[in-house]
């Protein structure tokens, strides 16, 4: 019954928590690093417990294994139908320790990467069909797919441009990447023109959460007391031996459902005054002007709570209401 446990986590840290379920897209580079996979169990685990709807899902990354470990998740959490798209063009990519053997071992439909539709088409239908201002789109990866849907241009969903059709349908953008107040970070690094162009341009509020975030949030060692299994026990085994691991992605995965609702106040405050640069080699910088709808996240406290909060999400077996 660890749902159970987890929903009453999530009800001892957002005791106020009465918003409707967050609509989410989730973008991710599920390859290099195994938080993304944490940050997915998190969110599932979140739309179980009714505080999330997950709208989509996309990988911004070239692997051919990810998208398939990515709709192996998907689908232990029983969400098999969960529209996936992948980045077409362009793209980051490296070895993975853990997605090829996930997307082996695990049950899916999507037989190759090459069969999944283009992600910022996918984000496109998805956002066409909501509400306007209500999506929170989620990168915990690269940010090649979302310049992409900036630069998509009318189609069969929508007469909008992308940039158009972003503004319409989204509320905000919480990005995992950057370093604050300045410093160099892989997912802005890693496709630096790809995030120059989105962060520029995209015409919605954004909150970051940085490097120094989610890097003292350790989480993975409690996975040990999950089935033997689940993807997510397998990958971090795969990844380090069922170690300990920063959990930069799952920040972003909590701040997208819950804001600075809770538990994540006494902990987190914003810096709104001022913009986030990036040059083209990926590099940031926090400047105090202009004054853009930008935000990033600052430590006010230890994070125990949150690590506890994300480390039990993390072990929610689904199926068990
Ligand atoms: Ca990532």
């Amino acid at each position: 019954m660890r749902i159970n446990v987890f929903l009453s986590c999530v009800l001892a840290a957002f005791a106020v928590h009465a918003a409707a379920r967050e609509p989410v897209i989730f973008d991710t580079d599920m390859m290099g690093d195994v938080d993304d996979v944490g940050a997915a169990a998190l969110l599932h685990a979140l739309a179980d417990a009714h505080e999330a709807k997950i709208l989509a899902t996309g990988v911004c990354v070239k692997n051919p294994w990810s998208p398939l470990c990515l709709d192996a998740i998907n689908t232990y959490y029983g969400r098999p139908d969960l529209p996936l798209g992948v980045v077409k063009g362009p793209a980051h990519d490296r070895e993975s320790k853990y997605a090829q053997k996930i997307a082996e071992e695990f049950p899916h439909a999507l037989k190759s990467a090459g069969d999944a539709p283009d992600a910022a088409m996918v984000y496109r239908q998805v956002l066409a069909a909501q509400s306007d201002g209500s999506v929170v789109m989620v990168s915990v990866g690269q940010l090649t797919n979302f310049r992409n849907l900036l630069k998509t241009g009318p189609d069969q969903y929508s007469h909008l441009v992308g940039t158009e059709l972003v503004k319409r349908k989204v509320r905000l953008w919480v990005c995992m990447g950057g370093r604050f107040p300045e410093g160099k970070e892989a997912n802005l690094i890693n496709d630096g023109k790809a995030a120059a162009y989105a962060i520029e341009h995209w015409p919605t509020p954004i909150v970051f959460s940085g490097w120094e975030i989610g890097n003292e949030i350790m989480t993975g060692v409690g996975l040990a007391a999950a089935p033997p299994a689940t993807p997510i026990r397998r990958a971090y085994e795969l990844y380090n031996g069922l170690k300990n691991r920063q959990s930069w992605d799952q920040t972003a995965v909590l701040f997208a459902v819950f804001g600075l609702e809770g538990v994540l106040a006494e902990c987190w405050g914003l810096h709104s005054n001022g913009c986030l640069h990036v040059n083209e080699d990926g590099s940031n910088v926090w400047r105090e002007s202009p004054d853009k709808e930008h935000s990033y996240i600052v430590k006010k406290t230890p994070p125990d709570k949150i690590t506890a909060l994300i480390a039990t999400g993390m072990l929610h077996v689904p199926g068990k209401q």
